[in-house]
């Protein structure tokens, strides 16, 4: 069958948008007609060569469908279903799995490749050759043939051009406070960088109850964006959080500083670990070129003070839980999605959609595959 998807070819190329071949779900595999599809900043890193992935590759990571067909064997999902996919798969047996850290699956050993677990491909074409699929899923397509591991059953009366948003940004963000920092009632948060991920580091951090919620970000539309999701100051830059976050610790400094900038560097790493305080925490979240070396830290700091440097892949959630989890807060109208789309495009919209991400004008843009339909 075919399908129109915004494929990559190569390094500082646009999103080229093409109708290729589309295999059939096979043994454990499921065809998904696409409702929504979030812009992350990971995707714009495979055309800025931040990821380093193989070519050509449909992107999108953050995604949202209807079952349309399922392969032999499949048990999680039927014809029909809503699904929001997780960008990690998770098979619920290996070593990962069975110890509650499921966004690290064994079977996401080829995301970045865009393979099927098994190394093979499920779109086509004459001229490109085999097409991967970015994080298993390569949500920029009408129609995606993926595994039943990366789908997650929702509640049909949700929207799924909300839903979609706890794909990836969502979970990815609140679970980098909540999970991979530890966020408790009282803690002092310091957030850098308000995009589609990081404001769900905010509101994260103020759902678990942290007093100061403490963000930098250059863009005064996100910094104003942020008091809506819970923070509590905001600056432009780092050194102003880190005047500010001493005065209102009465010198302590922060318990968590969670980096979730566009591009991850070294400046960012040495001023998340100079704001912490005594057995406190920095959290990585944001990714860099992986060739580039970001954290350089004083290991007697790091051991005088006992302070610890993670990172943290989907916020350290367990997609089959959490992405339930966080619709259930949203239904309960405690957790924020709506607000956090500022504009949806078409799929052929898409490098304009990548455009105001780089601008700085959008918080999330969401692909809707419904808009002209
Ligand atoms: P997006 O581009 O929407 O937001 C980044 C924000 O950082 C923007 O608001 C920028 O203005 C801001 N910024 C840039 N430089 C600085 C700086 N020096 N100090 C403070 N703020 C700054 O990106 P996103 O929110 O979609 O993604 C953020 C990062 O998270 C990005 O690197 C992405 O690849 C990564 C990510 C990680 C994971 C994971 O599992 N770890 C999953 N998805 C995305
Ligand atoms: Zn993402």
């Amino acid at each position: 069958m075919k399908t129109r998807a915004a494929v990559l070819t190569g390094y500082h190329r646009p999103f080229e948008i093409r109708e290729i071949d589309l295999d059939e779900p096979r043994a454990g595999e499921v065809l998904l007609t696409m409702s929504a599809a979030g812009l992350c900043h990971s995707d714009l890193h495979m055309v800025d060569g931040d990821n380093v992935v193989r070519f050509p590759i449909v992107g999108g990571h953050e995604a949202a469908g209807i079952v349309e067909q399922v392969g032999p064997g499949v048990t999680r999902v039927a014809p029909g279903d809503h699904v929001v996919c997780s960008f990690t798969p998770a098979c619920g047996t290996c070593r990962y799995c069975s110890t509650g850290k499921q966004n690290l699956c064994n079977s996401g050993a080829t995301i970045l490749e865009g393979s099927m677990p098994d190394g093979t491909f499920r779109m086509h074409d004459p001229e490109l050759g085999d097409i991967g699929g970015f994080c298993m899923l390569g949500a920029f397509s009408e129609r995606a043939t993926v595994s039943e591991l990366s789908c997650v059953k929702v509640d049909d009366w949700l929207p799924l051009d909300k839903a979609v948003l706890v794909g990836c940004g969502v979970p990815t963000g609140w679970g980098s406070a909540v999970n991979a920092g530890g966020v408790r009632p009282g803690d002092t948060v310091v957030v850098y960088g308000l995009g589609g991920v990081g404001m769900n580091a905010v509101q994260g951090a103020a759902h678990a109850g942290a007093k100061y919620v403490i963000c930098v970000d250059p863009v005064e539309f996100k910094r104003k964006t942020a008091l809506d999701f819970g923070a509590t100051h905001v600056f432009a830059t780092a050194e102003e959080a880190a005047t500010a976050t001493r005065e209102l610790t009465w010198g302590e400094g922060a318990d968590q500083a969670i980096c979730v900038v566009g591009v991850m560097t070294e400046q960012v790493v040495t001023d998340a670990f100079n704001v912490i305080g005594k057995g406190s925490t920095v959290v990585v979240t944001g990714v860099a070129n992986p060739a580039d070396l970001t954290v350089h830290v004083s290991g007697s700091d790091m051991v005088f003070n006992q302070k610890t440097i993670k990172g943290t892949l989907f916020g350290s959630s367990n997609p089959q839980h959490d992405i339930i989890r966080m619709l259930r807060l949203y239904d309960a109208g405690q957790l924020k999605l709506d607000e956090l789309i500022t504009r949806t495009y078409t799929l052929d919209q898409i490098n304009e959609g990548y455009q105001d991400l780089r601008d700085g004008t959008i918080i999330r843009g969401v692909i809707d595959f419904t808009l002209g339909a």
